[in-house]
């Protein structure tokens, strides 16, 4: 059976009827149990650093939370071995901002219970919690233009008024399973990876894998992490890839105070280096293109790049990686090797090689001994591509070569990214028009923040905004100072509506799909990309994120603002 995780709005429990919509403004009578200035939707790190700001600002502010806590993606993806492939000293924002200037990591690389720690010590440092409501859902919020306010409704049937909608609802919340025949079939234990049962603390439940025949559908960042920690215990472990991906060493290691003084310096002096950054990660870019250096240097640059922690062969190596396929293909070549010289058998180390996406285009998974795992004796990779999942039957999974006999399935299968959260929620703006109607053919944004027809509404690290592609830590606290920077500067002149101008948004969404086009990214699929098939059949690729850079983008957020909020409506 699969495990009732909570049901996400709009995407009603196994079984149920529709959902129940939402009514209209016009229909709904009934009387809001608060009026406010401001919602802010979700609990996690942007959210609670919004609901403080908001709040700090003078707004009264009411944030949101489905999950009875906070910590958003650390509340949620509490599967064992989930931790940060940020370095937990530039991803912790408070700390850099003196607000939680005492926090001490304890890893390199944090691990889930102890980033769930983090944003609950945050929200108290920030005394946020008494502004939230927790374990309710957000079902719809309406656009009433008479009154020029948002009704939200949430699913314990109660209604806010407010001016001011502010979604940060994450990239990564919601869950995809994947529609395989018979799912609901499977007698043994089964759950999306992100919907792990919890300790009824920090951690996952305590779940005995040995003498249990485990299968992992899922080769993404997660199902990696979660592949190298179960094969340590699991009878049998099968891995159902259907496309391998580029994963280097995560290289984690114990910090101390002193390691992390060392390695960070003076946290606000570390915080400018950050955002100087491509990607707000502690990696410089080399100022080389591949083709500048000797075959020899190449190496050597990469030889140290896959030795040392985190992302800096993905992000401080030849400055062409991402725009040069034969730069790329030097390095896709090294890892390729590192991965054959890793794997025992050569037949498994080759369907563990992607061919069909260049390094770095997608996500690149850090792990730990996961290459290793695939020469224990108990763990197997079956090939999901060459003979696909036909379906779950009560006793396992089937593919085209055969039946494995299973007793837990882990669909570590992903996420409905950056705009799946806002698509379960029935959100509607000027004439009642729908915002899934609006992005149907795809997001149209002005820097990823707002969308002409719904005023006052803010996606933070939305679709087309730099933070979603960048240190999330860093980058959506940016941006929440800016949207609060705007917020006060209104209040500040009366003005009490604030909606891009229809040409700035045009511009926006075509400078997105320019600039995700002039890289290798344009002709892979990720989970940043929208796929859709056009009249003729053929593929069509939205980019749901802005690659310009964090910097570029921030400098020109802050150019709109020296501009008094040049293309937006602001009245
Ligand atoms: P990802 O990166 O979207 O990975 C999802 C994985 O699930 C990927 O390997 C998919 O294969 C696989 N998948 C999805 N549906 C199926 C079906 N039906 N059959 C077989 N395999 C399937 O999600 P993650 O949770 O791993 O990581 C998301 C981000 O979270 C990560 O990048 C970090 O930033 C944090 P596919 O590639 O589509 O062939």
């Amino acid at each position: 059976m699969i495990a009732p995780g909570p049901a996400e709005a709009g995407h009603p429990p196994r079984g149920s009827s529709k959902p129940a919509r939402p009514p209209t403004p016009e229909s709904d009578r009934r009387q809001p149990v608060e009026t406010v200035d401001a919602v802010v939707i979700g609990a996690g790190i942007t959210g609670l650093y919004q609901t403080y700001l908001l709040h700090q600002a003078g707004f009264d502010v009411r944030g949101i939370e489905a999950a009875p806590d906070v910590g958003g993606t650390w509340y949620w993806n509490r599967y064992p071995g989930c931790r940060l492939d940020t370095e937990s000293y530039a991803y912790g924002y408070f700390a850099l901002i003196g607000l939680m200037p005492d926090w001490q990591w304890s890893e390199r690389f944090a691990g889930q219970p102890e980033l769930l720690r983090y944003a609950r010590a945050a929200a108290d440092r920030m005394g946020v919690r008494e502004r939230y409501r927790f374990g309710v859902r957000v079902q719809g919020a309406h656009y009433d233009e008479s009154a020029n306010r948002w009704r939200v409704t949430l699913n314990d049937d109660s209604v806010i008024e407010c001016r001011y909608l502010l979604s940060a609802v994450g990239p990564l919340s919601a869950t995809r399973m994947p529609e395989i025949p018979g799912m609901d079939r499977f007698e043994g234990q089964s759950f999306h990876s992100s919907r792990w049962p919890s300790d009824g603390g920090d951690g996952p439940a305590h779940i005995d894998f040995r003498g249990k025949r485990v299968g992992v559908i899922g080769t993404g960042a997660t199902g990696v992490q979660i592949i190298a920690e179960l094969g340590k215990t699991a009878a049998e472990l099968y891995v159902f890839q259907r496309t391998p991906n580029w994963c280097t060493p995560l290289g984690n290691h114990p910090l101390t105070a002193q390691k992390m003084a060392e390695l960070r310096g003076d946290p606000r002096a570390f915080l400018e280096y950050l955002k100087k950054t491509p990607t707000a990660f502690p990696y410089d870019r080399s100022p080389l293109k591949a083709s500048q250096a000797t075959a020899d240097e190449r190496r050597q640059l990469f030889e140290s790049l896959y030795a040392m922690p985190g992302y800096g062969i993905w992000l401080s190596g030849y400055r062409d990686l991402l725009l040069n396929r034969t730069s790329n293909t030097y390095l896709a070549d090294f890892v390729a090797d590192r991965i054959r010289s890793r794997v025992k058998d050569p037949v498994v180390a080759e369907k563990l090689i992607p061919k069909n996406h260049a390094f770095g285009v997608r996500r690149v998974p850090m792990e730990t001994n996961y290459y290793e795992v695939y020469n224990q004796p108990n763990v197997r990779l079956v090939d999901a591509a060459e003979a696909p999942i036909e379906a779950v039957t009560a006793k396992g999974i089937r593919t085209g070569a055969g039946e494995v006999a299973l007793d837990v399935i882990v669909y570590a299968t992903g996420f409905d990214a950056v705009t799946g959260a806002l698509d379960r929620i029935d959100i509607r703006g000027k004439g009642g028009l729908a915002l899934k109607d609006a992005w149907r053919d795809g997001p149209t944004t002005y820097l990823g923040l707002q969308s002409a027809g719904f005023p006052n509404f803010f996606t933070l690290v939305g679709p087309h905004n730099g933070a979603a592609f960048c240190n999330i830590g860093v980058c959506g606290g940016l941006q929440v100072e800016w949207v609060t920077g705007l917020l006060a500067w209104m209040a500040a002149r009366g003005r009490r509506s604030v909606e891009p101008l229809r040409d700035f948004e045009d511009r926006w969404t075509a400078r997105v799909y320019d600039e995700y086009a002039k890289t290798l990214l344009a002709d892979s699929d990720a989970w940043w990309v929208k796929t859709s098939r056009n009249p003729d059949g053929s593929l069509r690729r939205r980019a749901l994120i802005y690659v310009g850079g964090a910097p570029e983008y921030r400098s020109l957020c802050d150019e709109v603002a020296r501009n008094d909020y040049e293309g937006f409506d602001i009245r």
